[in-house]
């Protein structure tokens, strides 16, 4: 039987990470000081999330091997885990300095932080440099080695494009709503979310195992980027409908121009009239135009689509894992765990 971890147990493996990252750096003859940020750094952008990312290696590696894992297994998959966290640091960090945002996981974003400012960029470049420092120090030797460097390449670039993407179609200076489509949505959410988020953990923790293999893997992507597609879609639903106190975060996709989910839904059924609301008070530095925005959404009722939207993709995702292929070591209890973590999800 498999066994699922806990945050606790999960945390427990990232004070031994922290020092290796930490000696590497020492290895440089970094000054104290500067060690100290790093270690700064590291702690507040890396540790107080849920986490899902980071979990979801050590329980796909538990569901597929069908048993609880040995200490060695466990410490070696959480380290996996850990990984994709330090990689969702790097991607947070910068994020945030170029969406504009104000507070992530109840703080202040890091750039905004006393003394931080604009060292954060340093510090986004340094998170992602510790994850491969981690793989070399834990993973040379593992049969898999070049296949878990590639994959967190691989799972980077697709981000940084859907990054992209997700910037150019969202200029600061120059509102179109022509420029939004639900085509382009697709691709900015799969590439800059479902990627690193869904089908990364998975395929780390087949190819911890050695098992990875072309049908298993497309396999798990088929399922697990509809996942990732369907969580950033929550995610643009809650930077509206959402409270703050529970994401953590406060919304700037309306300031921010963003070709989200909500606003291409606007799009779809809106009237004459009301469209010409959202050309007057989408996508501007301007509260009063923002809660413009916020009330159309509410008359559009965009509560209730989404509810509606969430309910039917959950019946279809929930059909596509009962036609798993398991015979190549995948696990339906795999993509099980993830859509639990999520269903109806508020933060
Ligand atoms: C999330 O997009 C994507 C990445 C790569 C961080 P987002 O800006 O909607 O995320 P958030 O709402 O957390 O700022
Ligand atoms: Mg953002
Ligand atoms: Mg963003
Ligand atoms: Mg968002």
């Amino acid at each position: 039987m498999a066994k699922t971890t806990t945050l606790k147990e999960f945390e427990s493996i990232f004070p031994k990470l922290t020092e290796d990252i930490l000696d590497d750096a020492k290895q440089h003859n970094l000054p104290e000081a500067f060690v100290e940020w790093y270690k700064a750094s590291l702690i507040a952008n890396t540790v107080g999330g849920k986490c899902n990312r980071g979990m979801s290696v050590p329980d796909s590696v538990s569901m597929i091997l069908e048993a609880p894992l040995s200490e060695q297994q466990y410490f070696e998959a959480a380290a996996l885990g850990w990984m994709t966290e330090l990689l969702q640091a790097f991607f947070l960090v910068s994020d945030d300095i170029m969406d504009s945002s104000i507070t992530r996981r109840g703080q202040p974003c890091w750039y905004r932080q006393p003394h931080v400012g604009m060292v954060a960029i340093n510090d986004a470049f340094l998170l992602e440099a510790s994850i491969y420092n981690l793989l070399k120090r834990y993973f040379r030797k593992h049969p898999s080695y070049i296949d878990l460097v590639e994959l967190f390449h691989e799972a980077s670039f697709k981000t940084e494009l859907g990054q992209l993407c997700d910037l150019l179609t969202a200029p600061e200076d120059k509102v179109d709503l022509n420029n939004f489509s639900m085509d382009k949505y697709r691709f900015i959410v799969i590439y800059k979310t479902a990627y690193y988020s869904f089908y990364l953990p998975v395929a780390l923790a087949l190819y911890h195992q050695n098992i990875a293999t072309p049908k298993n893997l497309k396999q798990a992507e088929q399922i697990l980027i509809p996942l990732g597609e369907y969580f950033q879609i929550q995610d643009d639903y809650l930077d509206n409908f959402g409270l703050p106190e529970h994401i953590g975060k406060i919304g700037t996709d309306i300031l921010d121009n963003k070709c989200s989910w909500l606003v291409n839904q606007a799009l779809a059924i809106c009237t004459p009239e009301q469209r010409k609301i959202l050309e007057e008070n989408y996508g501007q530095k301007d509260s009063k135009k923002e809660a413009e925005v916020k009330k159309l959404y509410d008359e559009l009722k965009l509560e209730q689509i989404y509810q509606e939207y969430e309910e039917k993709r959950v019946g279809e995702i929930r059909s596509m894992i009962a036609d798993v292929d398991e015979s190549e070591g995948l696990k339906k209890t795999i993509f099980e765990s993830f859509l639990k973590k999520i269903y109806k999800r508020s933060k």
